[in-house]
């Protein structure tokens, strides 16, 4: 017998059922439904409590329906939403101004998702190699790393390896080579070799998808300076490790340096709107003339007041601190955890991962499902991988309550 509705008024079965009957399955959600968020915390139809230890992929980094944030989607949404950019608005050059000086770069393009960002990271790549260090027409290579995650468009997953993101959306974009992931040396390598090609190197500080992928301390560095060297762009794809996740504002700020171009997404508006920015030097940035990119959406001005909110909340919570912090805590704690299971722990403040050992049958999402019956929400990313990315808002008593729950999911589930 189903239990009654607290939330909503669609039940968890029904609710999946309609998903699986009138939605692409071009996904395979756990099997939870979520109908509210408070947060760190979510609840389903039913009225069952949950952690979410994925925060959407980081994208609620400030945790579920913020009230400032929400206050400022409500206030704006009364005044003025849209205007699209064939006219001046006033809220985008105040918004402008306030994330570029919260970044430390002098301009920005906004969009809206972070594909779209990517995207233009790479146009804006390609017109400074044109224009500016004199690559020849049509003849710009981009270099990206294997196993990277930047998005779905065909341009982006032309620098996928991955054949499930590829496989069977060819033709591909040319001009773009893969290297290994954190190896300078195949860098300088590729660099020396099409000198006068390459616009950039793209690559994410930590890469995400792959598993909490952290590399050495100082192959950001060593990447910057051999784009330094070769006289092309560092591009860094924060969309997922930016806004405090890793206990710093931008994780490549652990290596000392600056990227020439940063890509920033989902918790630039705290999982409330699509909000997606690209920020670089004015030399760079202004290699884009009136009318050569854009979006009707990119900038708009409910965006603008909710990524302010947002970005605001950041600074107003010490959630870098608070980043780092609970990270420590809580890699330390896994670590104690005793099991066959558990073949590695690694990343860096709130963006953790425990790469799995399948055991006696036992794989990832089996852990996963154990984790939900304990009321703890997290997903695996290639097939033994599990996640764990709390809004950074959770408490430090919830954290260690977190803890306990993954602990006890260890001892069922051997
Ligand atoms: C999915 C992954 C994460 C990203 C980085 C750009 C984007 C993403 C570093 C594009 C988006 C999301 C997309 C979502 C699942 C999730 C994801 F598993 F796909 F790879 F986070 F790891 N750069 N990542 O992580 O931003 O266009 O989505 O706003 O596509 O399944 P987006």
């Amino acid at each position: 017998m189903a239990k009654e509705l607290v939330y909503g008024n669609i039940c968890s079965e029904e609710a999946i059922r309609l998903e699986e009957t009138y939605g692409a399955h071009n996904y395979h959600p756990l099997p939870v439904v979520i109908a509210k968020g408070k947060g760190a915390k979510v609840w389903d139809p039913e009225g069952n409590e949950y952690y979410d230890f994925l925060s959407a992929y980081s994208a609620v980094n400030q945790g579920h329906c913020h009230p400032k944030i929400i206050d400022a989607l409500i206030e704006q949404a009364k005044t003025l939403t849209l205007t699209s950019r064939a006219f001046f608005n006033n809220k985008l050059g105040e918004y402008e101004k306030y994330i570029t000086e919260y970044f430390g770069y002098e301009m920005m393009l906004p969009m809206n998702t972070g594909a779209e960002a990517v995207e233009t990271a790479i146009k804006l790549s390609r017109k400074w190699g044109y224009e500016i260090k004199g690559i020849k027409q049509n003849e710009a290579i981009i270099i990206v790393a294997e196993n990277n995650f930047h998005g779905r468009t065909l341009a982006i997953i032309s620098a996928s390896t991955d054949p499930v993101a590829y496989k069977n959306f060819g033709p591909f974009l040319p001009g773009i080579i893969k290297i290994p992931y954190n190896d300078p040396d195949a860098l300088e390598k590729v660099m020396n070799k099409y000198q006068k090609r390459v616009c950039a190197f793209m690559v994410e500080p930590i890469q995400g998808e792959a598993g909490v992928n952290v590399p050495d301390e100082d192959y950001l560095k060593n990447c910057y300076n051999i784009c330094r060297k070769y006289n092309a762009l560092l591009v860094a794809d924060e969309v997922q490790t930016g806004i405090a996740r890793t206990g710093r504002l931008l994780c490549s700020e652990f290596s000392g340096i600056k990227p020439d171009i940063v890509i920033l997404g989902k918790a630039i508006s705290g999982g409330v709107l699509p909000v997606s920015a690209v920020l670089s030097s004015r030399e760079i940035m202004m290699v884009i003339k009136p009318g050569e990119h854009g979006s009707t959406f990119g900038g708009f001005p409910l965006a603008c007041a909710v990524a302010k909110a947002a970005l605001e909340i950041i600074k107003e919570e010490n959630l870098i601190e608070k980043a780092e912090k609970l990270g420590i805590i809580f890699r330390d704690e896994l670590e104690k955890i005793d099991s066959p299971l558990i073949e590695k722990i690694r990343g860096k403040g709130l963006l953790n991962a425990i790469l799995i050992k399948p055991t006696n049958g036992i794989e990832a999402w089996d852990v996963c499902l154990k984790l939900k019956e304990n009321g703890l929400l997290a997903k695996p990313t290639h097939d033994h991988i599990i996640r764990f990315a709390p809004p950074l808002v959770i408490t430090e008593n919830e954290l260690m309550e977190c803890i306990e729950i993954i602990r006890k999911t260890f001892a069922e589930i051997n």
